[in-house]
């Protein structure tokens, strides 16, 4: 109470639930703040080796129940918000989601933090503090159109303003060549703009609350030249308006999922945000040492795709330009300092700046990744003798059309581990991509399948299920998910089963209510809830589950005395707001939901429900409710996937592709646990080359595929405008079907027929729903840290000290 007073100001009568959250978050990080003090020193004291996790994404959610939960207080919290008449929902509910990412890549980052702070790994996190995280997507007329996402709107109560740490980053200039002092070459950058990174912390609580990581996130700022001088004249008002647009550089989240769009202020954010960590990295080194050369032994710098790998020529800067090292000894540190992780390898997803760009906003730069690449390719031509061809796919320059710095070859050759996110993806990797570059360093390579941390995606989002966990094996699965194994045997117990479902079952209510709330519907709790969740791009094949949809909703009318098993098809994802295709699918769903859902015909044996703006806070709500879990992408095109751990985890059966983290999630719950349909990463392969494949033939073989492609191309499900569906039967058709939709839609069909008739017999259901809880226990993000912390960065646990009075 005293802090609703004096903290947010107000009295009890006067207060908002937004109030009340601010209230209970306040007082939470309050708790917090002695522990983080205490770990930070800690690291300092041991000069511990640190890891930096550099991610312009960071996909945080809400945070209030994750720090209660990790601190243990969730009771504590509750029984005082009971004893004042509020809810813990209510409160909860009232915060923002933090919504700093896209997809999967910025939500691995924030698994990230959880895992090494409940590790006690030093780990920081350093990225964007962006004012509009991923727009808020509604839907009007079943059309997407996006909102901006507010969420600093009312302020953040977890975040502390650093307004001292506070780093110059430059943009545009020249570089000037001159002497040094013992007459070399050297090279300063002059005449540039100047923007100021200002640091935003976040404490990272770990499970048991022990350690307490760091999330720094930088804003922009504009440098104090723009705010004096220039009161004369109309420079005054010019001056105003050059401070806005630097602070522009933190405003707004790009808001493409591995996509690619090659826009300057893109890049620039790119190297704010790297330029401004790097600096934080040497201060914060610089303290213990004088000289670098320990700085591989110090600091681990990790970067998330190639967004932040600019990191690889700036820290050459760095150490040459300015701290006078010698190259060859700058480089060996860079290399030894920097990893990089790659998440894709669809090629509209790899950075590729244009050369002109980079010389006009990063001209050092330029220059640095122009004399990295002739010394490697020097060296390589010593050995690699005329292979002309090998040599220009090596180069840091894309030299066919407009020239362009390929950035994933740039953190390749700065690294000194490269990773992929999943067995199939790494191997991939070496195969396509980075082929030539695996030859030349064939021990840099190698694989960290992506993992998800089981407390927010199982204790927070699923309290029935865990609860129920915890009963029969103890809580030792919160910290070490390997324990949950131990509900293997389990599977066999009828009692067991009986309580595994009902907690399924409270799921299931909550969902229903949700989407009652959301969309209007209505949708029976005993159907099966299949469950896409993801971002819409043609790869992940949203229209191979449409297509799916409409082929059973022919057989339910064509069949009406059938007792067919309910199904609820439930979608949720955003579109990039550019990408006309993603947009179209999502108006196809939204106009197919409509027609199924208002025809008596099927008996509400068929829903279609179309969840608007997904992110983790909906996630929560969605994932523990899910029987079925589509996995289907075209087979070597998702990397990972991390959704498809997080189904499983909760006791979804999986449908899918051998693609990503599928091909493992089959090896780990067992092949009879798992509906496994469709063409392999092989033979797409194969078939792509051999250029043969003929959609029409397939389409002309398959009556329930040409049922459906036809009523989407007559205007079955858009009467009002009967060619609006044109580009997506054209794409299916003469478009050659790229994605192989057509080429895995009866294999698809009859492993969604298996699915169904096996959800008839609930007790052997439910006996594989515990199958896949029980052995989904390998992809904890815990693993996945704990694997990138022995092989990668070699960085060890510390224990913070909390007990040291003179320490405070
Ligand atoms: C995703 C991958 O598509 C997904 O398969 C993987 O599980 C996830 O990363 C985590 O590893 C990617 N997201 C992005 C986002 C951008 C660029 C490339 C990728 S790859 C902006």
């Amino acid at each position: 109470m005293e802090w609703l007073v004096y903290s947010v100001g107000k009295d009890a009568r006067a207060a908002t639930r937004r109030d009340w959250f601010h209230t209970v978050a306040l007082a939470v990080r309050d708790r917090v703040v002695d522990r983080w003090m205490d770990t930070t020193r800690s690291y300092y004291h041991e000069d511990a080796k640190r890891v930096y996790y550099l991610s312009l994404e960071f996909l945080i959610g809400r945070l209030l129940t994750n720090s209660l939960s990790n601190l243990g207080i969730m009771d504590e919290c509750r029984q005082a918000l009971d004893r004042l008449g509020l809810s813990m929902e209510d409160v909860v509910d009232a915060e923002p989601d933090a919504a700093l990412g896209n997809g999967g890549l910025g939500r691995l980052a924030a698994c990230f933090l959880d895992s090494m702070a409940s590790q006690g790994l030093p780990g920081y996190g350093y990225g964007i503090r962006y004012e509009f995280g991923l727009f808020e997507q509604r839907f009007e007329n079943g059309w997407q159109v996006e909102y901006p996402e507010q969420w600093l709107q009312f302020g953040n109560p977890w975040e502390f303003a650093r307004p001292e740490v506070l780093y110059p980053v430059q943009f545009y200039g020249r570089v000037e060549e001159f002497r040094d002092s013992v007459g070399e070459r050297a090279y300063r950058w002059v005449d540039a703009d100047r923007v100021l990174a200002m640091a935003y912390d976040t404490p990272v609580v770990g499970y048991g609350g022990e350690t307490i990581n760091t999330l720094r996130l930088w804003s922009a700022r504009a440098t104090r030249d723009f705010n004096f001088g220039h009161f004369n004249d109309g420079a005054y008002m010019k001056a105003v308006e050059q401070k806005i647009l630097s602070e522009n550089l933190s405003r707004v989240l790009y808001p493409n999922d591995a996509t690619e769009t090659g826009k300057e202020l893109r890049l620039k954010q790119e190297y704010f945000f790297t330029s401004a960590s790097l600096q934080d990295i040497l201060r914060r080194y610089l303290q213990h040492h004088t000289s670098f050369d320990n700085l591989p032994n110090k600091a681990a710098i990790q970067l998330n795709d190639t967004h932040p790998a600019i990191g690889i020529a700036e820290l050459m800067r760095l150490l040459v330009d300015q701290h006078a090292l010698r190259w060859d000894n700058a480089w060996e540190i860079t290399r030894a300092t920097f990893a990089y992780t790659n998440h894709t390898l669809l090629p509209e997803a790899l950075e590729a700046w244009p050369v002109r760009m980079i010389e006009r906003v990063l001209p050092r730069h330029m220059q640095i990744i122009y004399e990295i690449n002739a010394k490697f390719l020097n060296r390589t031509k010593a050995k690699a003798a005329g292979d002309n061809a090998r040599l220009s796919r090596l180069s840091l320059i894309d030299e066919r059309g407009e020239r362009r710095v390929r950035m994933g070859n740039l953190a390749f050759l700065g690294s000194h581990h490269v990773n992929g996110v999943s067995a199939l993806h790494t191997d991939l990797m070496k195969q396509t991509v980075f082929h030539d570059f695996h030859e030349e360093f064939p021990d840099r390579i190698n694989n960290k399948t992506n993992g998800i941390t089981p407390r927010r995606w199982l204790k927070q989002a699923n309290p029935a299920l865990s609860e129920l966990i915890t009963t029969r094996i103890g809580q030792g699965w919160i910290s070490d998910l390997s324990q949950i194994s131990a509900l293997s045997e389990k599977a066999e117990d009828v009692v067991f089963r009986e309580e595994f479902r009902r907690a399924k079952r409270k799921n299931k209510k909550r969902l229903a209510a949700y989407i009652a709330r959301q969309t209007g519907e209505e949708v029976l709790v005993d159907s099966i809830f299949d469950v896409q969740v993801k971002r819409m791009h043609e790869y992940k094949r949203q229209l191979l589950n449409v297509l799916h949809t409409i082929a059973l909703y022919n057989e339910m009318r064509d069949n009406p005395t059938v007792s067919w098993v309910p199904v609820t098809k439930i979608f949720a994802g955003k579109a990039a707001p550019s990408y006309h295709m993603a947009k179209l699918i999502i108006k196809l769903i939204n106009d197919v939901a409509k027609v199924v859902n208002h025809d008596p015909s099927v008996h509400d044996n068929l829903k279609v429900v179309l969840l608007p703006n997904y992110n983790v806070t909906a996630a929560e709500i969605i994932i523990p409710a899910a029987d079925l879990s589509e996995q289907i992408s075209t087979a070597g095109m998702e990397a990972s996937g991390t959704g498809n751990m997080k189904l499983a985890l909760n006791g979804a059966l999986t449908i899918g592709t051998l693609d990503g983290a599928n091909v493992e999630i089959r090896e780990h719950v067992g092949a009879d646990n798992i509906f496994i349909f469709g063409m392999t990463a092989d033979e797409v392969n194969d078939l792509r080359a051999s250029g043969g494949f003929n959609p029409r033939e397939v389409i002309a073989s398959n009556p329930s595929l040409k049922r459906a492609l036809d009523m989407i191309s007559t205007g079955a499900f858009s009467p009002d405008d009967r060619n609006r569906y044109h580009p997506i039967v054209q794409a299916l058709t003469d478009g050659g079907d790229h994605f192989l939709v057509t080429a895995d839609f009866a294999d698809y069909c009859r492993a969604q027929d298996a699915a169904m008739q096996l959800y008839r017999d609930q007790e052997e259901w439910t006996r594989k729903a515990i199958l896949n809880t029980a052995n989904m226990g390998w992809f904890s993000s815990d693993r996945t840290v704990n694997e990138y912390a022995e092989e990668i960065w070699d960085v060890h646990p510390v224990h913070p000290n909390h007990d040291g009075e003179g320490f405070r």
